[in-house]
């Protein structure tokens, strides 16, 4: 939705047949004082406002708009000089408005459509062939969380990385999983997802050990793709290709991707786990779990949900739930992974409680692959020096 405000008929009808021809639905008024009642009930994505107009003058149309924090991106066109509208633009920004454009009387058409197409670009729902044509162009990348081992005498080093897929947007910025990977798995893109991060994730792998530096790669896996009865060979053969230890690799899944299984999972989760590739039931402890049916599955790691993990200092309950989850784990000869660890104090329990790996914002966010190197080499300085822990690594 497009809001357009000017005073003079023609020109109002123009942008809107402009936004229109980008995508918009517009909706215009030659009045300013339409602008409180029109945002109010459209939530447009874009307004296009004149500076002046008789009724009430830009910056108090912008005022507004701050006061009541309009996430529309704003054109301002004015027939006014460069430096007025400049100035007008800082107001807005300062106020924290998102000014995407300003464009002086006369104003050319043919730049105004491009800008809205522009605008329009980034705000519509993002699209399979968005995904597909990202894949193709190189827009999707791989960032990797560092995941630390504990040793007996509670130092921890890196030992692995989770492997986590980002869209660098041309308009959006970066982009995290959440606002494109269901679309792509509802429109059939598992695969085309998986597959690249599992390329590139290997490919990685080599990169380090050129470097002499030895990590464990995981893969989050789409339910989806527990159903592909061809995956365990496929991805046999991309270990092979590279030749990379099968036991360096270990796939994520969630638990409750688990639940909807058929009878096809075991087979495939049983052969990825002959083939030595590890097997991670992720986020667990917030889908509703038949822990029998989870534990009839081959899997050799547990990951516990940063929902649990990230309470265990102030909450007893969910201390008492992350010990005797890891209790049971390693009764049923599970590795534990905590996953959401984000201070210092978090993990010094996971240590009293014999967790095996932490992972988390304290430890690292998800980085580009070549901040990994710097990361290890801090807990391996840790390790050397424990008593100098600091905190954590400089970003
Ligand atoms: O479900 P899975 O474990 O694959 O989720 C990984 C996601 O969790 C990543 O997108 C990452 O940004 C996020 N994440 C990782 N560590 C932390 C943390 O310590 N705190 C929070 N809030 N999110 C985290
Ligand atoms: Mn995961």
């Amino acid at each position: 939705m497009l809001l357009a405000f000017d005073d003079d008929r023609e020109i109002v009808d123009t942008i809107c047949a402009l936004g229109e021809r980008a995508g918009f639905r517009a909706v215009s008024s030659t009045s300013a004082s339409r602008l409180r009642e029109l945002v109010a009930s459209s939530q447009p994505d874009v307004i296009v406002l004149d500076l002046q107009m008789p009724d009430e003058d830009g910056v108090s149309a912008l005022r507004h708009l701050a006061d009541a924090q309009c996430a529309a991106k704003i054109f301002l066109i004015t027939g006014m000089d460069e430096r007025t509208i400049a100035s007008a633009e800082q107001y807005g920004l300062r106020r924290g408005l998102a000014v995407f454009a300003t464009l002086q009387k006369p104003f050319d058409p043919d730049e105004l459509l491009a800008r809205f197409e522009k605008a329009h670009a980034a705000i519509r729902a993002l699209t399979p062939a968005d995904l597909e044509q990202a894949i193709e162009t190189g827009e999707l990348v791989v960032h990797y969380q560092p995941i630390i081992r504990r040793f007996a005498d509670n130092t921890w080093d890196v030992a692995a990385v989770e492997a986590l897929l980002r869209w660098n947007h041309p308009v959006r910025g970066l982009l995290t999983p959440e606002s494109f990977v269901s679309m792509g798995e509802a429109h059939g893109l598992s695969r085309a997802m998986t597959d690249f991060v599992l390329q590139r994730g290997i490919e990685q792998l080599k990169g380090w050990e050129a470097q002499r530096l030895r990590v464990g790669l995981r893969v989050n896996i789409a339910a989806t793709l527990i159903s592909d009865i061809a995956f365990p060979d496929r991805l046999e053969r991309m270990l092979v290709e590279r030749s990379v230890d099968p036991e360096a690799l270990a796939l994520e899944i969630t638990e409750t991707a688990m639940l909807e299984q058929t009878p096809d999972a075991f087979d495939i989760l049983t052969r990825l786990r002959i083939k030595n590739i590890g097997l991670a039931i992720d986020d667990f402890g917030i889908g509703y779990s038949s822990l029998t049916q989870l534990f009839r599955m081959p899997f050799n790691e547990m990951k516990i949900d940063r929902s649990l993990v990230g309470r265990i200092v102030e909450s007893k309950e969910a201390s008492i739930m992350v010990d005797a989850l890891i209790s049971l784990a390693h009764k049923l000869n599970l590795t534990v992974c905590a996953e959401g660890v984000e201070n210092r104090a978090t993990l010094d329990a996971l240590a009293g409680f014999g967790a095996d790996f932490a992972q988390g914002y304290f430890i690292s966010t998800p980085v580009p692959p070549v901040e990994i190197p710097r990361i290890i080499a801090h807990w391996d300085e840790q390790q050397r020096h424990p008593k100098a822990r600091s905190s954590r690594p400089p970003r």
